[in-house]
């Protein structure tokens, strides 16, 4: 495969300092030279390869924002950039990358002790550690605030019990972060691979992030110290400003597909013959072409700004829903676009597109649904809560 090029009509790279840039070329050019290789074998056969691991920690992707503990101390804009160019390989290795940074590193620097923070953020930089984390359970995913899952004080421990569903790194994480209802409120915990009554098990048969694990989690009155509580966590809104990172690693990675699928496009739509000509002569097709070309660059110039509010501390949790929505929504139309110019050739594994397609279905779901972020915004812009319809009678 060619090296990528980059979409860059409206010349952002010039919004980006040189260290910006430097960020963005040296993980495009693993994802060209180590990533492309091998991601259609990936995908082919439902593997995450655990090599991938410390070659991203030697890149310096893990702990990316996190300042002290042997990590690289970047800023929003430098971990979008790497976000993208991830996805533009595959949404599961970047799904990897923000649930090790934004859903368990973050969590453990911002809600953990300095004994949590010494024991896991060196090792999970280093990449010798996974986490996971687990909010979602098989009745529970839109609406976490009712979750089932429970931790139970009883002496010194805590005895949490329940399961979790969907969880990505599950089976591979040294560590999961699980969020379950005590007493007072809803805490985040810190559970240990290997702990007595807690299982990870594989959810099989899943055609969307195939290069990526997704597991299930047993949580059968599991005993833990009342250390692996991240003391600082305080109610849902703890876990959901977990979510706020990886929404924002989201919306950057989307565009990356995105891209990807409108680079295949160009491509083919420019060497298909039909008609004895280019079918990227006819006028169908280059409308096709150009809108996608627009959505990728006001998704670019929508992520840069978001990044820039956030480095300056002034994004609001809405703003980045905006983009997580939007993002994702049209990066899935431009891969359905991009499978159809390709024609036939569109549904095969060889030209990356239908990947990139089957990827964004999840990744339109997960994090938040579609829905769930249009009626974050709408709440937000009207002050009208739509979520549920106790909330609207
Ligand atoms: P609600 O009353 O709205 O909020 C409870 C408290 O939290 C505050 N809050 C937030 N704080 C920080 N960031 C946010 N994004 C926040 N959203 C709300 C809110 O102000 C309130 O604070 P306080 O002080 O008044 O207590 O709660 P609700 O129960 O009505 O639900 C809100 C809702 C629906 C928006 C929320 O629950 C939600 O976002 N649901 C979607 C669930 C979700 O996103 N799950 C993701 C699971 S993890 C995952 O998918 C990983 S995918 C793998 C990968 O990343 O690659
Ligand atoms: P539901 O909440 O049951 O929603 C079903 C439908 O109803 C959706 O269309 C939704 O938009 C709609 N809906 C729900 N509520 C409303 C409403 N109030 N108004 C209008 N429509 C509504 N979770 C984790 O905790 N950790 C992980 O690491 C993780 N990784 C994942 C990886 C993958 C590949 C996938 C697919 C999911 C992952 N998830 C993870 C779970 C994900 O976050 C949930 O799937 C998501 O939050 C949606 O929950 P649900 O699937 O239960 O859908």
């Amino acid at each position: 495969m060619k090296p990528f090029q980059g979409v860059d009509y409206y010349r952002c790279d010039d919004l980006l300092t040189l260290e910006e840039r430097s960020v963005r070329d040296t993980v495009r050019r693993w994802i060209d030279n180590q990533y492309m290789p091998k991601v259609e074998e990936y995908f082919d056969k439902g593997y995450f390869d655990p090599d991938l691991i410390p070659q991203l920690a030697e890149l310096g992707l893990l702990g990316i924002k996190i300042e002290g503990y042997d990590c690289p101390g970047m800023s929003n804009v430098d971990y979008g950039l790497a976000c993208q160019e991830l996805e533009r390989g595959d949404s599961g290795l970047r799904s990897f990358v923000s649930v090790q940074n934004s859903l368990v590193m973050y969590p453990i620097y911002t809600f953990g002790t300095e004994e949590q923070k010494a024991r896991w953020l060196p090792a999970m930089a280093r990449g010798e550690k996974v986490g996971c984390f687990g909010l979602t359970e098989y009745d529970i995913g839109s609406d976490p605030g009712n979750l089932k899952t429970r931790a139970t004080k009883k002496g010194g421990d805590y005895i949490i019990h329940g399961s979790k569903m969907w969880i990505t790194n599950g089976e591979i994480a040294d560590v999961a972060l699980i969020w379950a209802q005590t007493e007072e409120t809803i805490r985040g915990f810190l559970v240990e691979k290997g702990t007595p009554g807690f299982e990870a098990y594989d959810i099989a048969r899943k055609y969307s992030h195939r290069a990526s694990v997704t597991s299930g989690l047993m949580l059968d009155e599991v005993r833990v110290p009342a250390e692996n509580l991240l003391p600082g966590t305080d109610g849902l809104k703890s876990a959901l400003m977990c979510l706020n990172e990886a929404r924002f690693g989201i919306a950057w990675g989307a565009v990356g597909a995105a891209m990807a699928c409108y680079e295949v496009a160009l491509d083919y739509a420019k060497s298909r013959i039909q008609f004895e000509v280019p079918i990227a002569s006819f006028q169908l097709v280059q409308r096709k072409l150009v809108k996608m070309l627009a959505e990728i660059t006001k998704g670019q110039l929508l992520c840069l700004q978001l990044g820039r509010l956030k480095d300056d501390g002034k994004a609001r949790h809405t703003q980045i829903s905006l983009a997580k929505m939007n993002n994702v929504s049209e990066a899935l139309k431009i891969a359905r676009t991009a499978r159809n110019i390709l024609g036939a050739n569109g549904v095969a594994l060889d030209y990356h597109v239908i990947r990139h397609m089957l990827n964004l279905e999840a990744v339109y779901t997960y994090e938040g649904t579609h829905d769930i972020h249009t009626l974050i915004v709408g709440r937000d812009i009207t002050g009208l809560d739509a979520f549920s319809a106790k909330a609207s009678s």
